[in-house]
Formats: C-alpha cells, structure tokens, sequence
C-alpha cells in the first residue's frame, strides 16, 4: 500500500487560445498559449495505489466511475506506473469545487491535480516543470493548471521542451474574470476531436498558426505592463479567431448558442459605454468577461437584464497546484 496523497490544482482560462495538436500521442500543441489560473473553480483528488485492488477505482463526485469513463484516467495512470515502476492499481477520489451546473472546463484542474497527486503517491519527486510536462499527457490545457497568475505553455517540439510556466504570479493588479454560465446544450464535439477536425481542415489553420505567435508577443508585453486593455482586446481576438476555425472546418461546427451572442453583445454595450470589459470563450457557450474587479458590479447589473445571478460567477487570479501527503 503506498500513501495517500492529496492535491488541489485550480481550473485556467486561456487568454491566448491553444487549439490543435501537432502530436495527439504526447500531446504537443500546434502553437503555444497563455492563461490565468482562477482562484474560484478547483479539483482535489486524492490518490493511494493499493496492490490489493485488481483495477483503478476512480471516485468522481461521489460516484464510482464505470470502466468506460474511467480508461482516460486509467490510461494516464499507466503512463505514472510505468514512469515510477509502481505497479499497483489506484484508488482515486476527486471532487471538482466547479458549481454543478457551471459547465466549465474540468480537465485542466482535474488532470493537473491527479498529475500531480498520483506522482507523488507513486513515489516520484517531481520539478514544477516535470510535473507541467506530465499533466500534459492528461489534457493539453492541464499543462497550465500547475502554476498560479498569468502562465505561458511553450509549444515546444518534443516531451522534453513542451511545459509551462509563470509569467506573473502572483497578480498584483486589478484583473477578474465573472463567468457566464449559460444553460446546457448539448456538446457538438469534444474539444479534443473539435481541435483536430480544424487542424486536418480548417483551409485558415496556417493564418492561426501565424497570428497565434504574435497575440503570445503581444499578450506577454500586455500582462508585463499590466494592460487590462491590451489583454482584454487580445484575448477577444484569439478567441474569435479560435471560434472562427470551427465555423471553417469540415464539417463546419460552432459552440455558440444565441445566450452566447446575447452575452457577447452586452460585453459590447458595456465598452461603448466606456466600461473596459472583454470576453472569452472556449470549447462551450459560457462566457468569460475579462474586466477590472471595480467594474464588476456594473457588468453583472447588466448582465442581470438578460441572465440570473446564480449564472454569474466572479473570480480573481488563482494559485498554483499544492500537495499534501497523509
Ligand atoms: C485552451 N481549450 O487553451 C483551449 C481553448 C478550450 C478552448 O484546452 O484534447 O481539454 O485534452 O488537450 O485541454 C480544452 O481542451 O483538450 C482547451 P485536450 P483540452 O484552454
């Protein structure tokens, strides 16, 4: 039986978008990307590998996870075992602190943690560094979740060069985010075949490629000289383009739904009434309104127009991943 580990990463939003692989096997992104990890929305999983038990036991919620939905994370942890030499199964528990109905992506929160839980609970000492490279093989985005503030994934070009890292952490200036949890619809494609359906057809992908190398110049420029405009109207941009490769793959798919533009609309409003407020999406229709914590009131009184309270949800900057062992 080896300990019980215990981790928490918090969830990230990207601020310059990755979207595509150039390496589906070892999870090597087309470009690189930038986030802020969000102190609001977190996983905690727990991990022991106990040599008794014949199979992963993955907890989620409360609920034990049939095998079908537990061989991502399974598969994950085969990768830790063969790493560590452990060679017992695992028991996991994970709870993810995302509101139920939020919506938002888990994956980056949830494979960062069990990254960096299941490592330890193997007997690994990992670098933060290492520990970014191995959360990736979890899920491209889980790559940033390791670390707090304003972090970059370099692409890189093989296991080796492809981590991330701070670039601000903490933030020490006025920058929130409220998220628009919008209601549910139902998924068109996940964000992992959504990308590679845009790599292998979307005829713009060489303009992304392009582009994305300099909203990360401009985007690293913007958070140094603590821009909230810069950022804001950067971010716009790498999200739309993002979206906008959807629209151009074959066959063509969108995340959007009509509260998506009617949240995209009042974001617009706000700024031509001098409010400096920005949006963001990513692989679902919620939106992301980048803005300073001072304007938060104001946007969600204008928001409140068109959703419900309990559809907002501010958060400020979050902190990097922490460990704790039993
Ligand atoms: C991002 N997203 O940079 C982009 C923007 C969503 C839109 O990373 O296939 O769950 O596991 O690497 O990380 C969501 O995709 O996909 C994502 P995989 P992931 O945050």
């Amino acid at each position: 039986m080896s300990k019980t580990v215990t981790a928490k990463a918090h969830t990230n939003i990207a601020l310059v978008k990755y979207w595509g692989k150039r390496d589906a096997t070892l999870m090597l992104p087309q470009t690189g990307s930038i986030s802020l990890t969000l102190d609001h929305f977190y996983t905690q999983t727990q991990v022991r590998f106990n040599d008794q038990l014949p199979t992963d036991q993955i907890t989620f919620n409360g609920t034990r996870l049939a095998a079908p939905q537990a061989q991502r994370i399974s598969t994950f942890l085969d990768l830790i075992r063969q790493q560590s030499g452990q060679t017992a199964a695992a028991e996991v528990v994970t709870t993810n602190h995302v509101p139920t109905s939020a919506g938002l992506a888990s994956s980056a929160s949830g494979f960062a943690a069990l990254a960096a839980a299941a490592s330890r609970a193997a007997g690994m000492t990992l670098t933060p560094t290492e520990l970014s490279r191995l959360a990736r093989r979890g899920s491209g985005s889980a790559t940033r979740s390791i670390f707090g503030g304003f972090v970059e994934w370099h692409a890189g070009h093989d296991d080796q060069s492809s981590y991330a890292e701070p670039l601000q952490d903490p933030v020490d200036w006025d920058i929130q985010m409220i998220a628009v949890v919008l209601k549910k619809s139902p998924k068109p494609i996940s964000s992992t075949a959504g990308m590679a359906r845009v790599v292998a057809t979307s005829p713009y992908y060489p303009a992304w490629i392009e582009t994305t190398k300099h909203d990360l110049t401009a985007m690293r420029a913007a958070i140094s000289a603590r821009d909230l405009e810069a950022v804001g109207t950067i971010a716009e941009r790498s999200a739309m383009r993002m979206h906008a490769l959807n629209l151009s793959a074959e066959p063509a798919f969108t995340y959007f739904t009509a509260d998506t533009l009617t949240a995209i609309n009042t974001v617009k409003d706000l700024r031509a009434r001098g409010i400096n407020c920005y949006y963001t999406l990513d692989a679902g229709p919620n939106v992301k309104i980048i803005c300073a914590g001072r304007d938060t009131t104001v946007i969600t009184t204008a928001l409140k127009q068109a959703f419900a309270a309990e559809q907002l949800i501010v958060a400020k900057p979050g902190p990097g991943i922490t460990v704790t062992e039993d």
